[in-house]
């Protein structure tokens, strides 16, 4: 790893195309020894005095032919006053397409290096500038479609949620110290104040635990968006319903009843929340096999929405197909539809159910809302938390330590073995140390950041 660290790394750090300006980023030891190669003072033959956080204008040119390439801002940002920890130049181009790559080209031919994606942030982990969920904040951040998740990913970057875990953390190294203190002395029992005092403090550990896990429901919409499942026997119309829902063709129509083979998902706004709309192939009985593996995604897509529209049709009457649809949305929360509210109705409606027509689009708008303030009402868990949690990495370690300190509680209440209890809270940080990732996570590294874009 250190000797990876050696090299200065170089990247365009604004998006690719076309604006006013280009930014150039290098980091390394080498960093400011590639800029002066490449720079001049305005009408000198002399590189620029790069002076830390100190913004300089200059000529950037070609190292190997001398050709002056544009008029450039250098800002030095020297070790460790930078993102990365280490010395960091910026440059500043008039933001053309060939203009940058010629600029990012001189630096690469002055001896940098291109740099990975993700490896800025990477190397300010490495340093110890950001801690790892820190560092997923950035990514985060600049991902943000929605408002609450920005908002969530700006805490974490802030460190809102490094601070919750440290204290955990700290709290549970003081327990296991105080339980390997008596094991140094197993002729004596643990005295009954003691116990109390280790399992009560324990209790308060979970509690919170398990109150920060349980923000995972909210930070997954903010982060992610919801899945929303389409689910209906064959030609009820789920793809048109689709389709009206995006207000696009996205979906296959027909009349042919077995259209939709496969799943498809398309992202939707749906008021304040993002969602992933998904159309499923139509539940039926049937000897076909590409249809039957095609019922089966459904009814394990379904399973795992976080929403399900059941679509009834309401021009139609009603039969077994139905009943089974509406058993297998019975574990999730979800919304009946009767379809097709432009034709005449063959069966009368139960209380709750929506009527709407994706012909006219008649009741789109109720479908939306009622979808809505379901999946809002399900997030809520954890609502009013002043940390939300919004990775799927997080949840897990949160979920790993909580119950490993729920063993060690169980274990201590029962008067267990000491060394079980110890073990257990020793597992317990471990888990913790994961999500900062001060501990364990080499094989973490390469999946975190080389999601990044280049340049960050
Ligand atoms: N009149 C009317 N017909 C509809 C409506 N929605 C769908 N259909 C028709 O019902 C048939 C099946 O629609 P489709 O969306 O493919 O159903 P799916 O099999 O559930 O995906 C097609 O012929 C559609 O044109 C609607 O709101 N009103
Ligand atoms: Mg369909």
């Amino acid at each position: 790893m250190a000797g990876y660290l050696e090299d200065t790394i170089a990247a365009l750090a604004t998006p690719p195309g076309t604006g006013a300006v280009a930014v150039l980023r290098l980091s390394g030891r080498d960093a400011c020894g590639i800029a002066r190669r490449v720079l001049r003072r305005k009408g000198r033959d002399a590189p620029p005095v790069l002076e830390s956080h100190r913004a300089r204008l200059a000529v950037m040119t070609d190292p190997v032919s001398g050709d002056a390439l544009d008029e450039v801002l250098v800002l030095p940002m020297l070790a460790p006053r930078s993102f990365t920890g280490e010395d960091v130049v910026e440059i500043h181009c008039h933001g053309g397409v060939l203009i940058a790559d010629r600029v990012l080209r001189a630096l690469l031919a002055a001896g940098a290096r291109a740099a990975r994606p993700g490896e800025f942030t990477e190397r300010a982990f490495l340093n110890g500038r950001l801690d790892l969920c820190q560092a997923e904040a950035v990514a985060d951040l600049i991902e943000a479609s929605s408002d609450a998740g920005r908002s969530f990913a700006w805490h974490h970057l802030e460190g809102a949620l490094s601070r919750a875990v440290q204290m955990t953390h700290e709290t549970l190294i003081d327990l296991r110290a105080l339980v390997e203190a008596h094991l140094d002395f197993p002729e004596d029992d643990l005295p009954a104040e003691t116990e109390a005092a280790i399992s009560a403090e324990l209790d308060r550990v979970l509690c919170a635990l398990r109150r920060l896990a349980a923000t995972f429901a909210r930070g997954r919409l903010a982060r992610e968006g919801a899945r929303v499942v389409l689910l209906g026997k064959p030609n009820v119309g789920k793809s048109s319903l689709l389709n009206a829902l995006l207000g696009r063709e996205r979906a296959l129509v027909s009349d042919q009843p077995g259209t939709t083979r496969d799943y498809l998902e398309e992202p939707a706004a749906f008021g304040a929340v993002r969602v992933l709309l998904c159309d499923t192939a139509g539940i039926r009985p049937t000897d076909e096999a590409v249809e039957q593996a095609g019922i089966a995604r459904s009814l394990d897509v379904a399973s795992s929405a976080d929403a399900v529209i059941v679509v009834l049709d309401r021009s139609r009457p009603l039969g077994p197909e139905d009943t089974a649809v509406l058993a297998a949305a019975d574990g999730r929360p979800h919304v009946v539809v009767r379809s097709k509210a432009d034709l005449p109705e063959v069966w009368e409606a139960d209380r709750g159910m929506l009527e709407v027509s994706a012909r006219s689009g008649a009741g789109l708008d109720l479908l939306v809302d009622s979808i809505t303030r379901t999946l809002l009402a399900e997030a809520h868990v954890g609502g009013d938390e002043p940390v939300i949690i919004t990775r799927a990495r997080h949840h897990e370690a949160l979920l790993g330590c909580a119950g490993a300190v729920e063993r060690a509680l169980s274990s201590i209440r029962s008067g267990g073995d000491l060394e079980v209890v110890s073990i257990e809270l020793q597992a317990a940080s471990l888990e913790l140390e994961r999500i900062v990732g001060s501990a364990d996570v080499d094989d973490l590294l390469d999946r975190i950041f080389r999601r990044f874009c280049i340049g960050k």
